[in-house]
C-alpha cells in the first residue's frame, strides 16, 4: 500500500488506533533510511538522520488512509493504522524533478504545492529551470532589466503551431529573491534541495532581449519553441555580466550544485561554459550541466552531468570521472504525450506511458535520476498535474525502491491506494482509463 514501495513491509494482524504520538529514536543506518513499527504499544520510528524521520512520517501518513492527504478532515472518528513493520531506505541519493518555470511561469503558491507533492513521493531535488529563451524568472538587483524585460513576452504566434496554445495574451512573471528564499526554506523543511539553473550560452534570448550587447544577434523575448540559433557571445564583458548574475543566484540558493545549462547552443562558444563552471568552483559550488557540456573541452571534474539525450551520454560522463544524474528523454520527459489516442491532450514528443516510466532502469554508478517537466505546452498548474501524475509516482518508485520491481503489483497498488491519495490532494492526474475531457 506504500508508494514508493519500501525495502521491506511486514504486515501483522489487525489494526490499531493512532494516538498521534510517535516515538522517535536515533539509530545508525543508511542515509535517509528509517524503520517504522506500528503495534499495540504504539508507533516507533528509528531513523539515521532527520530525512529518515521525515520519510517515516510520509509513510505513516500513507498508512493513515487517503483522508490524511486532505487539506481538512471530513470524517470523524479514529485513524486506524495497520499493525506492521517497515524497513526502508532510498536506492539513489538524487531523486529529482525538474520544473521549467521559464517557458510558463508557475506562481509561487503553485510551486510550493509542487514541493509538497515531491516530498510526499520521497523525492529530494527540485531542479528549477529559471531562465530560457522565452522568459527570465529570477529577480536580479544588479541587472534588473533581466526580469523587468526578460520576464514578459507577447505570446503571439503559438496559435498557428501544432500543439501550440491559442491564448493570444501576454505571458510572464518572475520570482523576487525573497520569494525564492522562501521556496528554498520551504523545500529544506521537506528535505528537498532546490538546484537552480541559469541556462548559458543557449536558451538565453530573454536575457539578450533585456541587454542586446550580450547576444550574437538581437531580438525580443522569444515567442517560439525549439532550438534558437541566437546565443550569448563570449565577450569578456558578457562573461563578467554572468559572473555577477551567478553570484546573485548563489546568495539565494545554498545548494552545492548549481545549474548552468549548456544545452542546445548551436555555435555557442565552449569557453563560456568553462569559465562559468570555473567561476562556480571558485565560489565553492559544483557546476551542473546538460550532457552537451561534455563537448566544450576540459571541465572541472566536480561538474555534475545531467544525461538527457541517452544513456550513452551518461556513460561518457562517468568515464570522464563526473557524477551523473540520468534523465533520458525517452524515459523521463513528462512533457511527452501519455498515449497515442487522438483525444490525448498536449500531443508533443514521443509517446511516454506510465508503464514506460516505470520500466526505466538507471544504469551505472550514477548519483540518481530526475524526471523533467518542460512546460512549453503546460501553461497552468492543471496541465502540469495532468502531465506529472501519475507518471511521477512511477518515477519516484524507480529512484527509491530496489530493483527488480513488479509492474503489475505497482499498477494495482497505484489504483487502489495511491490515486485516492492524489484525489484527496486535489491533483488532477491523468486517469488510467484515458484522458480527461479538457
Ligand atoms: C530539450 S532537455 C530541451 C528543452 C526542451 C525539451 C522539450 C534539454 C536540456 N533541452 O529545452 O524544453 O527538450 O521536451
Amino acid at each position: 500500500m506504500i508508494l514508493p514501495k519500501p525495502v521491506r513491509f511486514t504486515r501483522g494482524d489487525g489494526e490499531v488506533e493512532f494516538s498521534g504520538r510517535v516515538e522517535v529514536r536515533a539509530v545508525d543506518g543508511p542515509a535517509e533510511g528509517y524503520r517504522l513499527s506500528i503495534s499495540d504499544s504504539g508507533v516507533v520510528v528509528e531513523a539515521a538522520d532527520e530525512a529518515g524521520e521525515f520519510y517515516a512520517r510520509q509513510t505513516l501518513r500513507q498508512l493513515s488512509g487517503p483522508d490524511a492527504f486532505r487539506a481538512a478532515p471530513i470524517h470523524d472518528g479514529p485513524v486506524l493504522l495497520p499493525v506492521c513493520r517497515v524497513e526502508d531506505h532510498p536506492r539513489f541519493a538524487w531523486r529529482g524533478c525538474l520544473i521549467d518555470v521559464a517557458r510558463h511561469f508557475l506562481p509561487k503558491a503553485d510551486l510550493l504545492r509542487y514541493v509538497d507533492l515531491l516530498a510526499a513521493h520521497k523525492l529530494n531535488v527540485l531542479h528549477l529551470h529559471l531562465t530560457d529563451d522565452q522568459g527570465w524568472r529570477f529577480e536580479s538587483k544588479r541587472h534588473p532589466r533581466l526580469h523587468e524585460v526578460g520576464g514578459w513576452r507577447p505570446d503571439s504566434r503559438w496559435g498557428d503551431r501544432r500543439g501550440g496554445l491559442m491564448t493570444g495574451r501576454p505571458h510572464g512573471g518572475y520570482y523576487t529573491q525573497d520569494d525564492l528564499r522562501e521556496v528554498v526554506a520551504y523545500a529544506a523543511r521537506r528535505h528537498i534541495t532546490v538546484v537552480p539553473e541559469i541556462d548559458v550560452p543557449g536558451h538565453s534570448q530573454a536575457a539578450i532581449a533585456a541587454y542586446p550587447e550580450l547576444g550574437t544577434e538581437g531580438g525580443g523575448v522569444w515567442t517560439d519553441w525549439g532550438v534558437n540559433p541566437r546565443v550569448l557571445n563570449a565577450h569578456e564583458s558578457t562573461v563578467d555580466f554572468y559572473r555577477d548574475v551567478f553570484d546573485e543566484l548563489l546568495e539565494v540558493f545554498p545548494s552545492e550544485v548549481i545549474g548552468l545549462g549548456g544545452d542546445e547552443a548551436p555555435g555557442g562558444d565552449g569557453r563560456f561554459v568553462r569559465r562559468i563552471a570555473q567561476h562556480l568552483v571558485s565560489r565553492g559550488r559544483r557546476p551542473y550541466g546538460w550532457d552537451e557540456v561534455l563537448s566544450v573541452g576540459p571541465l572541472p571534474v566536480s561538474t555534475v552531468v545531467a544525461a538527457w539525450r541517452d544513456e550513452e551520454a551518461g556513460r561518457a560522463a562517468l568515464a570522464r570521472g563526473h557524477d551523473v544524474v540520468m534523465c533520458p528523454e525517452r524515459h523521463v520527459y513528462l512533457d511527452y504525450r501519455q498515449s497515442d489516442r487522438p483525444d490525448e491532450p498536449i500531443p508533443v514528443g514521443t509517446v511516454l506511458t506510465l508503464e514506460d516510466v516505470y520500466r526505466y532502469e538507471p544504469v551505472g554508478r550514477v548519483l540518481g535520476a530526475q524526471a523533467n517537466l518542460w512546460t512549453e505546452h503546460l501553461d497552468s498548474p492543471r496541465r502540469l498535474d495532468y502531465a506529472a501524475f501519475p507518471r511521477l509516482a512511477a518515477f519516484a518508485e524507480v529512484v527509491w525502491s530496489p530493483a527488480p520491481r513488479d509492474e503489475a503489483e505497482f499498477l494495482a497498488r497505484l489504483a487502489e491506494h495511491h490515486l485516492p491519495r492524489l484525489d484527496a490532494l486535489g491533483v488532477e492526474y491523468r486517469p488510467l482509463a484515458g484522458p480527461r475531457p479538457w
